[in-house]
Formats: C-alpha cells, sequence, structure tokens
C-alpha cells in the first residue's frame, strides 16, 4: 500500500495534522496503537491556548468546543492563604484560554476524520519505520494481517513511547531533559468546581491544581512524591490534602464527590533535536515533553503540527523545501518557549523536598513580585494564553 503521508499516533498531533492535510488535498493514513475506545477516554490536558482555539476554529472541528468549552479570562495564584488574580485577557489584549478535555478535543478530531473518510487503523501492532532517511516505509500488522506502507514522509505522532525517535540513527539527536522530584497525583471527580476559574496554589505542604471539565465535574491535581502509588491514597486522603493545600484565610469550601478517573503523572523536561531525520519528522510528545503546570503540552504538539502541515503543502504545491528544512527550527523556537515557561512555573509553584530556606525565599519573593507587577503578570499572561504562532 502507499500514501503521501504515514502518520503514527492518533493523539492531539496525528489527529489535527491528518486534518490539515486533508484540507490541503493530501492524503494521509494514520496509525494507531490503541482502539478508538481508549484513545477517546484517555483523561489528559484540559486547557486550550487562544492560538489552539482558532486553528481549530479554522479547520472546522469546533462547533462542540464553542458551545461546551468553558472559556476564562483569568486564573488565581493562591499562597499564604490568600488568592490573587492574574487578569489573563486584561494584561493580552483579549486573548483567553478554554477549557475543554484533551479527550473531548481527540473526539472531535476523530468523527471530523471519520466524516471525509479518513485512513485511521486503530489497535495496529508491530509499526516500524525503515528506508530512513530518504525512502520511507512504515511495516505494521493490523486485524491479523502485516502490512507494508510506503510513502513520501513519516509524521511521528506517537507519543514519548513512541517508536519514531528510536527509528533515528544513534549521534543524530541531542537530547535535552530534567527530571523533577515529583509527580503530580490527578482525579476527575463529581463535583462542581470550587471556583470558575482555574487556582494554582503554592502551599508548604506541596502544590495543588483546581481546573474543572464542566460545571458539574472538577479536574484537580497535587503534587505528590514521583514513586508514590495510588493505594497510598485513599480518598478521603485525597480531599484532605486538597483541602489543606487549597485553604483560604478567610475560608474555602472544596466539595468532594465520586471520583471518575484518578492517576499520577511524572513531571519531566525533555527535548531532542532535531525533530526531524530525512523523511521523518517528529511532532508533539514524541519529540518534547513539558511539566503540565503550564498547560503547554497538548498546545505545543498541535503548534508543531501546524507547522508541519504548512510546510507539507508548500513542498506538495510548489516543490519548495524550505519551511521542510527549516521544519526542526522553527518548532524549536516555540518548544524552547514553551519549556521555560513549564519550568518557570512549575519551580515557581511546587515545594521543593529538599529544604533550601535561600530558594524557598526567592520563590515566595516570586510569587509576591508576579501578583503585584502589572509587568510580571503580563509576563505570566502572555505565555499562558500563548505567544501567536509562528
Ligand atoms: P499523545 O501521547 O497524546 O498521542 C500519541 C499517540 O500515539 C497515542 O494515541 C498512542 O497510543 C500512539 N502510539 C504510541 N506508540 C505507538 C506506536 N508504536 N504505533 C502507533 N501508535 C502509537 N498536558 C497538558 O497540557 N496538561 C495536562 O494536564 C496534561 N496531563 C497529562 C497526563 C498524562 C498522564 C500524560 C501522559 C500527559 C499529559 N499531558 C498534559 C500532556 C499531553 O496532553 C500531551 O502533551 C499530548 O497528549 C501530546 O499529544 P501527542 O503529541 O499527540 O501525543
Ligand atoms: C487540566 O485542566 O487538566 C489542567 C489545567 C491546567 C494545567 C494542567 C492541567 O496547568
Amino acid at each position: 500500500m502507499r500514501t503521501q503521508v504515514a502518520i503514527v499516533g492518533a493523539g492531539p498531533a496525528g489527529l489535527v495534522l491528518a486534518h490539515l492535510l486533508h484540507l490541503a488535498g493530501i492524503d494521509s493514513v494514520m496509525l494507531e496503537l490503541r482502539e478508538r475506545e481508549y484513545v477517546e477516554r484517555r483523561v489528559r490536558a484540559g486547557v486550550l491556548e487562544q492560538g489552539t482555539v482558532d486553528l481549530l476554529t479554522e479547520m472546522g472541528v469546533a462547533d462542540r468546543l464553542h458551545r461546551e468549552g468553558l472559556v476564562h479570562h483569568g486564573i488565581e495564584l493562591r499562597f499564604d492563604g490568600r488568592g490573587h488574580r492574574i487578569p489573563l485577557s486584561e494584561l493580552t489584549n483579549g486573548r483567553a484560554i478554554t477549557v475543554y478535555g484533551q479527550q473531548e478535543v481527540v473526539k472531535d478530531l476523530i468523527q471530523a476524520r471519520l466524516n471525509v473518510s479518513g485512513d485511521i487503523r486503530f489497535g495496529v501492532s508491530g509499526v516500524r519505520v525503515d528506508g530512513l532517511p530518504e525512502s520511507p516505509i512504515v511495516h505494521f500488522e493490523h486485524r491479523g494481517a502485516k502490512h507494508r506502507l510506503e510513502c513520501d514522509i513519516i509524521a511521528g505522532c506517537d507519543g514519548f513511547h513512541g517508536v519514531c525517535r528510536d527509528a533515528i540513527p544513534d549521534g543524530v539527536l541531542s537530547v535535552f531533559e530534567r527530571t523533577y522530584p515529583f509527580a503530580w497525583l490527578g482525579i476527575l471527580a463529581e463535583t462542581p468546581p470550587a471556583s470558575h476559574e482555574l487556582i494554582y496554589a503554592a502551599h508548604e505542604r506541596g502544590f495543588a491544581l483546581q481546573s474543572m471539565r464542566s460545571p458539574q465535574v472538577s479536574r484537580l491535581y497535587l503534587q505528590c512524591n514521583p514513586d508514590e502509588s495510588l493505594d497510598t491514597w485513599p480518598d478521603e486522603r485525597i480531599w484532605q490534602e486538597l483541602r489543606l493545600r487549597l485553604a483560604l484565610d478567610d475560608g474555602f469550601e472544596l466539595r468532594d464527590g465520586p471520583i471518575l478517573e484518578r492517576g499520577i503523572t511524572p513531571m519531566r523536561s525533555f527535548v531532542v533535536e532535531p525533530m526531524q531525520f530525512g523523511r521523518l519528522f517528529l511532532a508533539g510528545d514524541a519529540a518534547h515533553i513539558v511539566p503540565p503546570t503550564g498547560a503547554k503540552g497538548m498546545n505545543l504538539a498541535i503548534a508543531d503540527v501546524q507547522v508541519l502541515a504548512k510546510a507539507l503543502n508548500a513542498w506538495y504545491r510548489d516543490r519548495r523545501t524550505d519551511l521542510l528544512d527549516a521544519y526542526s527550527e522553527t518548532c524549536l523556537r516555540r518548544v524552547w518557549r514553551a519549556e521555560h515557561f513549564s519550568w518557570w512555573m512549575t519551580t515557581m509553584l511546587h515545594r521543593q523536598p529538599d529544604a533550601d530556606p535561600f530558594r524557598d525565599r526567592l520563590q515566595r519573593s516570586q510569587l509576591r513580585y508576579v501578583t503585584t507587577s502589572t509587568a510580571a503578570a503580563t509576563t505570566l499572561a502572555e505565555n499562558y494564553v500563548g505567544l501567536d504562532r509562528m
């Protein structure tokens, strides 16, 4: 079998790329390890930058997002028992964020692909990239049959644990990474959010975040040790810890409710350079990971494929190679900006396990500065709502 672009992975990166290519008249075949139900059920990110919402709208896949997404014009930083609102839209000429679960974005995109008979193979196995750098082939198995997919281009959108990055020969990639000494325990709970906007809390017991998925469903996170097991976190301990860390001097009620989903996410910063090798282009988590404190992961993945789709369109339409040659450099400018912002938010808001009074005072000073200086708050706001797409 043959196609123009073989896309490995049906996460936000792969699905947005496939639909952008379709809109440009470029054929693709998408190979996804998991079954459709699994992919659509996977609870992950929740915040869409303005640029992501704008792109999904232009692509014609944002009807439900505009109906059900929650547009937010501010977030709250909470520390020392007090809340401090960062007025995102006021500081960024009206830009906002939209709270809409990643799994909802994925459902909308899969439906859009299937509505135009997009070729998505769920439940593949044995994916193997061959023929690099210049004659790419993807081998895979699907529903008991072995396949050989010849293509012009391979888009490695298969996430941090995928196979595409590893298909690049040793010595080509430079790896940059940081592993943080903590993780996030996240829950999805059937209880109304205690605040209509997100709350990021820096507490001496550790970080906590209140987010949401709808007026009836809350998404909450708390900092925990990286080697923690969910077994040591019964419901009552989770709610008690969230109440302690989100508490306000003048009172704050966090109502508990049935926990629908729970998980522990490790915290790491990770980038490979370059993000391309011959006809293979890496996008999203396959190329980079950010700690979720800045709500950048999914947005960065979508920004990568926006660049890749534009470059492929120029290549197929005008036989231009300049945008493809510059793919990695173009993406990495935004990737490193998001890496820095996510690292900065993470170090500002999380309790470092090894007590260091000097660093703790720097952290408190940073929090006071960001919540009292318009210039400092604007820096946070313009990174959080997302910088203009390259
Ligand atoms: P994805 O990982 O989403 O998608 C890759 C796809 O490739 C998957 O469907 C996978 O099944 C498939 N795949 C893997 N190997 C394959 C193979 N060999 N063959 C075929 N398919 C293969 N970001 C935030 O902004 N906020 C958050 O709160 C947040 N929480 C997260 C929680 C968890 C547990 C994880 C893992 C990530 C979280 N992220 C969060 C980051 C997340 O949203 C990613 O940035 C986003 O999913 C990136 O999208 P993709 O690059 O498409 O990768
Ligand atoms: C979420 O709603 O899942 C969410 C929100 C903000 C973050 C991370 C996750 O920084």
